[in-house]
């Protein structure tokens, strides 16, 4: 009996310890688990703006506290008419990051790609630095203090770091790119100002965003930052190029954001030589090799690929601002339908029915902590 008694006092306190001891080992979500290191986010899609799906919105209010808007607001959705802006869903989008106290980023002001059909026929110079002009200032004055940062150029280069020749350098040559970091930092001088692309941490690519960040900076534009999109592949890039590039970007004393992350699993028709894109590899088995599911070994990979990856983003966390994933589920990626339309493919953390997958715990094991 007094054995008995003795226990049914201790219970209280066997149940507390070892509920600590689980508090101690299991970290809630991403956001939480990385607070001290770098905001986590992810890019929205227009459902997930206007919250269509209730477990899709739970699941990004847990483990997310960034967000990006994958498409809608783009310069062919929010300035589909030269006097025509429609902000209806970007207003949305900023007030569901407000709601949730989330750091919201702008995706982006001057980018070649997803333009307005009318955009596209600027010849003069005149008329298309008052387009900038008009574009940049009408966006980012109006989401002045609400907005955290904006892509303000996006993919401005060549895989040879020479300068794309887009719409905005035939009309304006390199000019442009200091013009619209002035006009975003006029229309709002307090937000962090990024140049956005995609490779650049690749030597050659690096070199050519290194010199464009000066060219900004020599002509009196304000910079805040670097987007390193991070679409990457099981592979490659090296641990050691993308930390050579963190480096460097912050030396020129920039923040480093990835900006889009995402692992691509399955094969790529570059990689075969003489490949045609375009024609031959839709609807073929051997590049859709995963319709049905990711075999385990894959899953083992990508969780080691992106556990090496998160332990070089921490190991430099003073220098790294953000990390966003592209897309919540695998199921909404772009990667299912680029470069080949129809695949499955599996680069995220979360799976098209919502789970968390190995390279989820991997990430979160790396700050598991253990006292
Ligand atoms: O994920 C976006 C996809 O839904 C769009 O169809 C595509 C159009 O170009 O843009 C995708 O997002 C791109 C981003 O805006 C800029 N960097 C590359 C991304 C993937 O293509």
């Amino acid at each position: 009996m007094k054995l008995i008694n003795h226990y049914l006092l201790l219970l209280p306190l066997i149940i507390l310890s070892s509920c600590n001891a689980k508090k101690e080992t299991t970290a809630i979500s991403l956001k939480d688990s990385y607070k001290k290191d770098f905001y986590i986010g992810t890019a929205l899609d227009a459902n997930q703006i206007e919250e269509k799906n209730a477990k899709e919105d739970s699941l990004i209010k847990k483990e997310f506290n960034a967000i990006t808007a994958e498409n809608i607001m783009k310069s062919m959705f929010v300035h589909p008419a030269k006097d025509k802006y429609d902000f209806a869903l970007s207003d949305k989008f900023v007030a569901y990051g407000e709601k949730n106290k989330m750091f919201i980023h702008g995706h982006t002001l001057i980018w070649h790609s997803q333009l307005a059909p009318w955009m596209t026929e600027i010849k003069d110079s005149t008329e298309m630095k008052a387009f900038m002009k008009d574009h940049i200032t009408t966006i980012v004055s109006k989401y002045k203090g609400r907005i955290d940062s904006w892509d303000v150029v996006n993919e401005a280069l060549n895989e040879d770091g020479t300068l794309r020749k887009s719409v905005f350098f035939n009309t304006l040559g390199e000019q442009y790119l200091v013009d619209a970091f002035k006009f975003a930092a006029a229309a709002d001088p307090k937000v962090d100002l990024y140049y956005n692309d995609y490779n650049n941490e690749e030597p050659s690519k690096r070199e050519g965003n290194i010199n464009l960040i000066k060219k900004i900076k020599a002509g009196g534009g304000k910079i805040d930052g670097v987007g390193i999109q991070a679409h990457w592949r099981l592979e490659s890039p090296s641990i050691e190029t993308i930390e050579e590039s963190i480096l460097a970007y912050s030396a020129l004393g920039l923040k480093v954001a990835f900006t889009e992350l995402d692992i691509t699993v399955l094969p790529n028709p570059w990689d075969l030589k003489g490949a045609d894109v375009n024609q031959n590899f839709e609807g073929s088995a051997k590049m859709n090799p995963y319709p049905e599911k990711l075999p385990d070994s894959v899953q083992v990979k990508l969780a080691e690929r992106y556990a090496s990856i998160f332990k070089l983003f921490v190991k430099h966390k003073d220098k790294i601002s953000r990390v966003t994933f592209w897309g919540v589920h695998d199921g909404q990626s772009w990667l299912n339908d680029w470069p080949i339309r129809g695949r499955t493919n599996y680069p995220l953390l979360f799976d098209k029915d919502l789970k968390p997958k190995k390279a989820y715990q991997s990430v979160m094991k790396l700050k598991e902590t253990k006292e």
